[in-house]
């Protein structure tokens, strides 16, 4: 079987297409400008790709949006600053701080410092708890990134065996409770995989949908993989590449070439889950400007 390639390109921009109409809207009925803060510390070049990839689409969509830039060596002290200052100004409804953070920095304590009702990657406990309980406002930009990727291309996970590799607070934990819920997008059986998993293949060869976010090129090879699986490809992994003019080019953490000729559906890197996240982001912006206005709504 060859993989059919799923476009994460293509479908964040139709997705940003929608999200352009919402703010077109909210500015036309209620004067505000929906407006995303993007704090980062430090100079990680991925990073500032990433951000320089966020204010784009800002742009695009008719979005206000700013970079405020603190230096590698940033205390708890300055970064609490920034993002209390940014609390407190009513241009900015989202407010992200790009993940990692320099060694020095308490991530969690800056990340409990941002207001829930601005806290669009959802990392703040308020929407992990909301997230938990199968009501979110805020789900982390990957995540809903993946989830639509399926929806949009006809693989419901309802029922399927979902393996998630990788448990962290940003990708893997948020991944798996969204699969596992109730509901539309949801009512996967999930099983999350980590290093301490014995006999990773052994599972990993369950799934009707994986779920790579290992974070190291090419961790999930072929025989990994059952016949038949949608593949989903988390890992942006730079690898020396001298015949390209950056030195680098990105892959994935699982082998394309060897993966493609057994799954049904697999997204590329790059090209895949990132500009997903980064839609999936502006949507969650346009939510919290409407949060600014009506407060959050409830949920059944
Ligand atoms: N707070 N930190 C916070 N929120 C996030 O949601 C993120 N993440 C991850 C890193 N730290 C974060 C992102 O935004 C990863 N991530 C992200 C965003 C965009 C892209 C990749 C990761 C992206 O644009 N990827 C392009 C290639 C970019 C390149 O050339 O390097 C792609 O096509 O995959």
């Amino acid at each position: 079987m060859t993989a059919k390639i799923l476009d994460g390109k293509a479908l964040a921009e139709e997705i940003r297409k929608e999200v352009a109409v919402g703010v077109a809207e909210i500015k036309q009925r209620h004067g505000v400008t929906p407006g995303l803060a993007a704090v980062l510390a430090g100079d990680d070049p991925a990073s500032a790709i990433y951000v320089r990839n966020k204010r784009r689409a800002c742009d695009e969509v008719g979005m206000v949006s700013d970079t405020f830039l603190l230096p590698a060596d940033t205390t708890n002290e300055q970064l609490l600053t920034c993002v209390q200052d940014l609390n407190a100004d009513s241009r900015f409804h989202g407010i992200l701080v790009q993940l990692p953070l320099p060694p020095q920095i308490d991530e969690r304590l800056i990340i409990e410092a941002i207001s829930p009702d601005k806290d669009i990657d959802g990392l703040h406990p308020f929407n992990v708890g909301k997230l938990v309980q199968g009501r979110p406002d805020f789900v982390p930009g990957t995540p809903a990134g993946i989830q639509q990727i399926l929806m949009r291309n006809g693989h419901d996970p309802a029922g399927a065996n979902v393996v998630v590799c990788g448990r962290s607070e940003i990708v893997g934990k948020p991944m798996a409770l969204l699969l596992m819920q109730r509901g539309e997008g949801g009512n996967a059986t999930v099983t999350v995989c980590h290093t301490r998993t014995k006999n990773l293949a052994e599972i990993t060869r369950q799934a009707d949908i994986l779920v790579a976010a290992i974070g190291r090129p090419k961790a999930i090879t072929a025989d990994m993989v059952k016949e038949g699986a949608v593949v989903i490809d988390v890992g942006i992994n730079r690898v020396d590449d001298p015949s390209r003019k950056s030195g680098y080019r990105l892959v994935g953490d699982v082998d394309f070439e060897a993966v493609s000729q057994k799954a049904s559906a697999i997204t590329p890197v790059p090209g895949g889950v990132g500009p997903m996240t980064i839609a999936m982001l502006l949507v969650n912006t346009l939510t919290a400007a409407r949060i600014s206005i009506h407060g959050r709504q409830p949920h059944s």
